[in-house]
């Protein structure tokens, strides 16, 4: 059966401002808590300057603007070189925009009054950048120095810090660089009915663009004419821009390079009869990313070899999934994708011993050295992995864990264990005897060159459970029929005629 005519089911979210609106007022709520807590006034002004447009080098090549994810969250605002205030006893919010020149009516279209802004990104008041030190002094009704409250942390995925707000004459105030930035993290952890609306969307159109892409897969394409096809799929249907990082269209062997797809690497093997390919790419929709990766045979049907290790994958997965609740540690979660993992291989004659010997020699790290999983939001890591106080393990394996936290509901996250066979693991574990002793070795160097397996969603944690987000075939049956061209979603049971492709 052919997808539907219109190329998709779906059309564009309605992006409402009002998200933002909410976003501020929790922060506002979170840090008149956290300043009480600690016996501080509870005023002062939340102040975070916005993404500049960056050129390339030292061209006049403007880069497409992407906005800082602190400031998008708080301000949604699309535009670079914004500054955003909140003052936290009123609650108010105020945007200031840049002062364009009148050249930019000329070359970049109609300079805009600040009363749009006011009503586009609903905020209190809007002013220009160059009067925020004026209406900042005007508006705080404390004696002495405004207190200004700006970002300044560690983000635990990149090691980088964010940059605290810049503006002249700072000494006409008081500043904390300590208070926002964890409480304004927390803040994102926990989504709101609304970012998860955004968020499901995201899922959505971009699972619809992954069966796209495993339909059109053929032996002799090149990896990118799928990278492709997706990114057109969710700009084209889903209006999706930005993408929530460097798509990996990874097919073969590379199918083990966790990282494939960077400029080094830049997607462009040619699809061999025989090879798996681990395609993880996920697009980007008014800030709000998804994360998806499908693994699937490209010539549309599973070898033995393949449907061994993709179903341990996808035992991981799906037990995972099945078991996530608020309360459960994520560590707990990782090992029991391990687990699962290890119990296959060794089922499929790759392995041999006690699973749990194999878990205390932290074994599983060798098959799959990233962790089971990270929040996800606005970034495709989303911040908040460590709070204060929780440490990154240090084992093999549980080192790369982006969170070990505990899960709460409203927080989202990828479920995304793997299996690779990745020579700069496998060689060092084969001198290993600790390690070595559970190999069977003829078996797994068989499997070197395989490349590796990834099955990815997103799952938001709810009071009860978990609910997936993502909606793409998983199982080979599912991947099979699909990849022969049958619909997805499948019709439900009572519309499927005989010869339908499914069994
Ligand atoms: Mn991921």
């Amino acid at each position: 059966m052919a997808s539907s005519p219109g190329g998709s089911t779906l059309t564009p979210a309605e992006v409402r401002m009002e998200l933002h609106a909410q976003n501020r007022g929790k922060l506002v709520r979170c840090l008149r808590q956290r300043l009480a807590e600690s016996s501080r006034p509870v005023h002062g002004f939340v102040l975070l300057q916005g993404g500049e447009e960056q050129n390339r080098y030292c061209t006049d090549h403007a880069e497409l603007f992407r906005q800082e994810s602190y400031f998008a969250y708080l301000f949604g605002v699309r535009e670079p070189g914004f500054y955003g205030a909140i003052d936290i006893s009123s609650g108010k919010s105020i945007l200031f925009a840049p002062r364009l020149p009148e050249e930019y009516a000329v070359w970049m279209g109609k300079i805009k009054p600040l009363a749009y802004y006011k009503e586009y990104y609903m905020v209190d008041i809007v002013f220009y950048t160059d009067e925020i030190v004026e209406v900042l002094q005007n508006h705080c009704e404390n004696p002495g120095k405004p207190l200004l409250f700006l970002l300044y942390g560690l983000n635990t995925d990149s090691g980088n810090h964010s940059k605290p707000a810049m503006i002249k004459e700072m000494e006409k105030f008081d500043t904390d660089l300590d208070v926002l930035h964890p409480v304004l993290t927390e803040c994102r952890v926990l989504k709101s009915e609304m970012e998860i609306g955004l968020m499901q969307y995201a899922n959505d159109i971009s699972s619809e663009a992954h069966v796209e892409v495993m339909r059109k897969a053929r032996v002799g394409m090149k990896e990118y004419q799928l990278e492709s096809v997706f990114l057109h799929h969710v700009y084209m249907y889903g209006g999706c821009r930005h993408c929530s990082y460097t798509c990996v269209c990874a097919t073969g062997e590379n199918s083990a390079v966790l990282h494939y797809g960077h400029a080094a690497a830049p997607n462009d093997k040619t699809l061999i009869d025989g090879d798996m390919a681990l395609f993880d790419m996920g697009a980007e929709y008014h800030f709000y990313g998804a994360d998806i990766t499908c693994s699937f045979p490209v010539n549309g049907i599973f070898s033995a070899d393949q449907l061994l290790v993709y179903n341990a994958v996808l035992k991981a997965h799906d037990n995972v999934i099945s078991c996530m609740k608020p309360g459960d540690s994520w560590i707990d979660m990782h090992k029991l994708a391990e687990r699962t993992i290890l119990e296959s291989l060794k089922e499929g004659g790759l392995i041999q011993g006690d699973v749990d010997d194999m878990m205390v020699g932290r074994l599983g790290a060798v098959f799959m050295p990233h962790g089971l999983g990270h929040l996800i939001g606005i970034d495709t890591h989303d911040p908040g992995g460590y709070p204060k106080g929780l440490e990154r393990p240090k084992e093999p394996g549980l080192k790369s864990l982006r969170t070990t936290r505990t899960l709460q509901e409203g927080l989202v996250i990828t479920v995304e264990p793997g299996c690779y066979f990745i020579d700069a693991l496998l060689v060092p574990a084969m001198e290993d005897p600790d390690k070595s002793k559970h190999f069977n070795c003829r078996e797994i160097s068989r499997f070197r060159g395989f490349g590796g397996v990834r099955i990815e969603s997103n799952v938001l944690v709810t009071a009860e459970g978990c609910r997936n987000l993502t909606n793409c075939p998983r199982k080979t049956w599912e991947i099979e029929a699909v990849m022969a061209g049958a619909p997805w979603p499948p019709p439900p049971p009572a519309t499927l005629s005989q010869n339908g492709g499914y069994r």
